[in-house]
This record gives structure tokens, C-alpha cells and sequence, in this order.
């Protein structure tokens, strides 16, 4: 007999069937999406690497993705934000010494006979002495040093606002290029500094350290203190400084660190 309404109904699935149907969905979305992620990561190998010897080696997209952060952060925080400073009762006193790569053990250096050279041009460069920059104008700050290695001390430092030497020194002009170039006396640890934060306002060439000299494994006669950034780049005993449009060499960013380092 002709049933009018009678539909077509699926048998319900077994547990069996619906076991294999589930195992088949979450197969499919594995290789799917790890398909997905050996692709990406193909693509990201496959990336042309980044200029070697300036930066760590890392691919171009990572590096553009940290040259996106390193923009938001460098108009985020223009020489209109300073750094939190402290009264300097709250400065430690016995302050950490981290590490002395290019400052160690070197026979060659003799604090009596050191100068700042500053390269000006292809042949010339000024040599200029300790006693030049400890007559110019005095600027002292408290602030909170950060070590990429996960540390923090708050330290007092007293020395020249980087801008006050360099526009003593008739330097602006040189400035004006996109980086400083600073390295030890003996050339084993340099850092490399985009303009922004060399004229920053809180940027010194520090010969003090809580009121006194500054200590050799400090960094004396004169080292550099950058509170906008991570200790890395806050070189110690400086001995030549340069002015260049495109990235110096930087310890730190050859061995895989950001260039920037930025707080
Ligand atoms: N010449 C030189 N400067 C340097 C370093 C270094 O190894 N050599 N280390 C840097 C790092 S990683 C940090 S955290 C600070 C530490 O400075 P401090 O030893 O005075 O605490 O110096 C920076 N400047
Ligand atoms: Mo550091």
C-alpha cells in the first residue's frame, strides 16, 4: 500500500559510525592546519635572510614584525615621554656589575691616557679629554636599570646630557644622521644607536656613579647611560664614537638581539 507522507529517513548511525566519523573530522582538521603551520614555516625558511653581520641573521618577515613594533614603540615613546626617575635616597649602593666584554683584562688601556675620539669625518676625528666633558655642564639622574637578563637596580648616574656634548663639540649637524656608532677602546663590544634616542633628554655620558668616579668594571673614565634602553646598549668605557645613515655593528643585535632593545 502507497504511503503518502512516508519519508526517507536515514538509518540513525551506529556508535561505530559515528566514532569513525569523528576520527575521520578531527584527521582532516590535523592535517589541514598542520599542512597549514609546516607551510608557514617553509615560507618563513624559504624568506631571504636579513643584511648578516648588522642584525642577528633572523628572516625578513620576522624582522619586519619587529620593525612594526620598533616604529609603535619609537612614536609611542618620542622625546617628549621620559623615563620614571627617583629621589636618590632609593639609589642602590652597592650597584651590580653585569658583564665586561671589551673591558676585561686589557693591558693596553691606561684610564691617564684615555680620550673620546670622535670620528668627523672619513680621516679626522676630535680626541677629546676627560677634563673637556667634566667642564661642561653637570646633569645627574635616578633611574630604574633594566638587564635584558631579567634584572633591575635603581641607580644614580651623573655626567653630560649626550645633547649638551654634541652641541658643545659643534656635532648637531653630524647627529643629524640616523645612528650613533659606539664602541670600547679596543673595539670588542659596540652598540649602535638610532638619533632619537641619542638626543633624548635623558641621555648622558656618565663619569659619576652615586657622586663618585665611576668605577673601571663601571665603565670609567666615561660610559654611556640610555635609560630608554635595555642595559645592553649602555656602553661602558667608551673610546670611539661615529655617525652613520645606515645601523652600526651591535654585540648584542649580532648575536640574535633586538637592534632597538627599547623600553
Ligand atoms: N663594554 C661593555 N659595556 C657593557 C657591557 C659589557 O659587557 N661591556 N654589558 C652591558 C650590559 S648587558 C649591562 S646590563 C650593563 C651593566 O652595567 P653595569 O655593569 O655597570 O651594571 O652594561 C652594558 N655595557
Ligand atoms: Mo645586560
Amino acid at each position: 500500500m502507497e504511503q503518502p507522507n512516508k519519508k526517507k529517513v536515514k538509518a540513525p548511525l551506529t556508535i561505530e559510525q559515528k566514532i569513525k566519523r569523528r576520527n575521520f573530522i578531527s584527521f582532516g582538521a590535523f592535517f589541514a592546519l598542520g599542512g597549514g603551520a609546516v607551510a608557514g614555516w617553509k615560507w618563513l625558511l624559504d624568506a631571504p635572510e636579513e643584511t648578516a653581520g648588522i642584525t642577528g641573521g633572523a628572516r625578513a618577515p620576522l624582522r619586519r614584525a619587529l620593525n612594526k613594533t620598533e616604529l609603535f614603540f619609537r612614536n609611542f615613546f618620542s622625546n617628549n615621554h621620559t623615563v620614571k626617575t627617583y629621589p636618590k635616597e632609593r639609589a642602590a649602593k652597592t650597584v651590580r656589575v653585569n658583564s665586561l666584554i671589551g673591558i676585561e683584562d686589557d693591558e693596553d688601556f691606561n684610564e691617564k691616557n684615555w680620550k673620546l675620539e670622535v670620528k668627523t669625518g672619513v680621516l679626522q676625528s676630535l680626541h677629546i679629554g676627560i677634563e673637556e666633558i667634566k667642564a661642561l655642564p653637570k646633569t645627574e639622574i635616578v633611574f630604574d636599570f633594566k638587564c635584558v637578563e631579567g634584572w633591575d637596580q635603581i641607580q644614580h648616574w651623573g655626567g653630560v646630557k649626550l645633547s649638551d656634548f654634541l652641541s658643545h663639540f659643534k656635532l648637531e649637524t653630524l647627529a643629524e644622521k640616523n645612528y650613533m656608532g659606539l664602541k670600547t677602546p679596543n673595539g670588542e663590544y659596540y652598540v649602535g644607536l638610532e638619533r632619537d634616542s641619542v638626543l633624548h633628554p635623558q641621555t648622558i655620558l656618565a663619569y659619576e656613579m652615586n657622586g663618585q668616579p665611576i668605577t673601571i668594571n663601571h665603565g670609567a673614565p666615561l660610559r654611556l647611560i640610555i635609560p630608554v634602553k635595555y642595559g645592553i646598549k649602555n656602553l661602558k668605557r667608551i673610546g670611539v664614537m661615529s655617525f652613520s645613515n645606515s645601523r652600526p655593528r651591535d654585540y648584542w643585535a649580532e648575536q640574535g638581539y633586538d637592534y632597538y632593545s627599547g623600553l
